[in-house]
């Protein structure tokens, strides 16, 4: 039932004009009550369809929903987001990306889901997923070794900002890789690998976009660090085009890194960041380290330096900025 619904969206949305169920039927292979079933299902979910009878289904009007055609009609990629793989609800994207990924799913290959009910930060906390956000995961098989992929992080950042940027909204990071809004987070990654020795099987990009989805619902607990992009805008945005403009800056930036090398992150990744020239405070492993945050190093580290002169180097961590120096 949820393919065909996909299929008679495709049919109807290359068309623009009237096609008779009968024709539905006969192309999909299907009973023409099948073809009625998935108008009404379509129409559920906020698809404007007209019937008319003798003449057949046309469809007026596109809801806001992330229904794997609506991606990628006018999606400008080569890779990101070729393969989508779309829930109304899972646990985590992030662990359907796995398991695809692990059976071979090509690079690019987009997992999304409407919300998630067990979605994941890092180190096992929670990432609240309620519907109207932007909850997705992305399959990378990158050439680079396992130290190099905290780069990738950074990458996908990067990626976040600019797309944010082209609906006008003005966002910076923190490292390694939350994207903030005046100090509130609208964005959190959670990149996974799977790797041997010296080489990388595949990563996990996931990204969780607060959009549509209202501060308001937010737990108490976090509700003063968190914003949306509605919230920040004072508009709902399409959630569709959004992605489409994600999916299309990340495949830029990570061309530019498979073509020119890490620089090209790095350097776009200080320009968004606001956490280089920061008083800040790290934990990582147990250990808080606290210190003036000097530079990344090229596999995305961040590099402190101590009061006593001496500079650290941390992989990963949780970062506070706790003031300018
Ligand atoms: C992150 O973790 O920021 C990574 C979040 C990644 C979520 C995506 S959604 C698609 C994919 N599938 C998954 O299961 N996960 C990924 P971290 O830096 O550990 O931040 C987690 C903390 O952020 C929580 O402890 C809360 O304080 C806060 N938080 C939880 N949900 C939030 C939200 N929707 N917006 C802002 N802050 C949130």
């Amino acid at each position: 039932m949820e393919d065909l619904k996909f299929n008679v969206l495709r049919l109807l949305s290359e068309k623009y004009d009237f096609i008779s169920g009968e024709k539905l039927a006969s192309e999909l292979g299907v009973s023409r009550t099948a073809v009625w079933k998935a108008v009404k299902s379509l129409r559920s979910r906020g698809y404007s369809i007209e019937a008319v009878p003798r003449r057949g289904y046309r469809l007026v009007k596109t809801p806001d929903v992330i229904f794997p055609q609506e991606i990628k009609r006018g999606l400008r990629t080569r890779v990101f987001g070729r393969k989508i793989v779309y829930f109304e609800e899972v646990a985590s994207t992030n662990d359907v990306a796995k398991e695809l990924a692990s059976q071979g799913a090509p690079e690019g290959t987009l997992v999304i889901a409407e919300m998630q009910t067990r979605g994941r930060g890092r180190m096992s906390r929670e990432w609240f997923s309620p519907r109207g956000g932007l909850w997705f995961s992305i399959i990378l098989r990158p050439d680079m070794t396992p130290g190099e992929v905290p780069l990738l992080a950074l990458m996908l950042g990067v990626g976040v900002a600019k797309a944010l940027l082209r609906e006008g909204l003005r966002c910076h990071l923190k490292w390694p890789n939350d994207v903030l809004v005046d100090g509130r987070k609208v964005c959190g990654i959670l990149t996974e690998l799977d790797a041997e020795m010296d080489v990388v099987n595949y990563v996990i990009g996931g990204i969780g976009i607060n959009v549509n989805n209202e501060v308001k619902d937010f737990p108490m607990e976090f509700r003063h660090l968190a914003t949306t992009v509605k919230a920040e805008l004072g508009r709902k945005v399409s959630r569709v085009v959004l992605l489409k403009h994600v999916l299309e800056e990340l495949e830029r930036t990570y061309d530019g890194l498979n073509e020119k090398g890490g620089s090209v992150v790095l350097d776009e990744w200080r320009r968004l960041s606001s956490t280089l020239g920061k008083r800040v405070r790290v934990v990582t492993h147990g250990r808080t380290i606290e210190g003036l945050a000097l530079d990344v190093a090229d596999n995305g580290a961040l590099l402190i330096e101590l009061e006593n002169g001496r500079i650290e180097k941390i992989i990963s961590g949780d970062c506070l900025h706790v003031g300018k120096i």
